[in-house]
């Protein structure tokens, strides 16, 4: 019933070959879109079983980054029509629209975050974030000339990701290991980091790494700019409920013959941590930029009750 292009974008996620908040989003919308046009349902019932099961099986990949539920709910609650295929035009529109709509946003959210950037400034990374550098293209785009320490961001690197992007635009980039972000600290003006969840009480859920960075930064007085379209504000948290942090394999940190060789000890890998808002000065996102305690508005705004529709209705 699921079609095997939405099993491998499903894999793909869960193993972090498509990766980071925004892609994550994007990836699903075009997924449950070729549900929708190449599933072979009979009747309209079919249809909605199946495209329930679909999102259900790129829901259960990674349960941190509210994007994904926050795609899955803009395509399955604009699906309407009495026939297949009605129904599969609404899939696909609303898709489509998703998508354009994410480009755009980011696009936007570039413009924003780029005014607090000074040619000449120096900012710090943590982690890959495509909304962050939304901001640093669109502040390159406007004539300013930046440098950049990159966080190498264990234990997956991503860091190395971020590095690449800037240099091609033309940033001037030192990348560092983790452990060396307090040392340069007193030579950055802005620390810019994205977001997989931002929670109604303005906490910033993101890479593991980015709270401790927030607390050193506070230390040194550098401000702390969290860019995050809307996608990334998750409705759940309105009513109390605490953002999941996904644990993932312990052979990301370490291999099995290194971890024998040490004896008998636990590895835990949170992939993420919870920054308050208090070490956040910023949320910058496509309507504008935020004190994190005041995205509360925009989320009950924009997102009113989370619900689940790749649930069955019974349950
Ligand atoms: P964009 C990533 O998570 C990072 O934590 C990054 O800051 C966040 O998603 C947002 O990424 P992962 O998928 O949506 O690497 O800004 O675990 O691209």
């Amino acid at each position: 019933m699921v079609h095997p292009e939405v099993a491998r974008v499903a894999d793909d996620i869960a193993s972090m070959e498509t990766r980071g908040a925004a892609t994550i989003a994007d990836a699903v919308a075009d997924a449950l879109a070729t549900q929708a046009r190449e599933g072979d349902a009979a009747d309209p019932e079919a249809f909605r079983a199946g495209m329930r099961t679909a999102a259900r099986r790129l829901y259960d990949t990674r349960p941190t980054a509210v994007s994904l539920p926050n795609a899955l709910r803009y395509v399955l609650n604009g699906m309407e029509g009495g026939s297949v295929e009605a129904l599969r035009r609404s899939v696909v529109e609303r898709a489509t629209a998703f998508r354009e709509d994410l480009d755009r946003a980011q696009s936007r959210l570039g413009e924003i975050g780029a005014g607090r950037l000074r040619d000449g400034d120096t900012v710090m990374t943590h982690c890959h974030s495509t909304d962050a550098m939304a901001v640093m293209e669109a502040a390159v785009a406007d004539g300013k000339s930046l440098s950049a320490v990159v966080k190498e961001t264990r234990p997956r690197n991503q860091g190395h990701i971020t590095a690449e992007v800037l240099a091609d635009l033309g940033v001037d980039v030192t990348l560092v290991v983790d452990n060396a972000a307090h040392r340069y600290l007193d030579e950055v003006d802005h620390v810019l980091v994205g977001a997989d969840a931002v929670a109604a009480d303005g906490s910033v859920v993101n890479k593991v790494g980015t709270s401790g960075l927030a607390v050193s930064a506070r230390d040194r007085g550098v401000p702390i700019v969290v860019a995050a379209g809307t996608i990334k504000l998750d409705p759940a948290t309105l009513t109390g409920r605490a953002v999941e942090i996904e644990q993932r394999d312990e052979s990301e940190v370490i291999d099995p013959e290194t971890r024998a060789d040490i004896g008998d000890i636990a590895v835990a890998n949170p992939a993420f941590d919870v920054t308050p808002p208090r070490h956040v000065d910023a949320i910058v996102t496509e309507r504008g930029q935020f004190p994190p305690e005041s995205v509360v508005t925009l989320m009950r705004e924009l997102y009113g009750e989370a619900d689940e529709p790749w649930r069955e209705p019974s349950q």
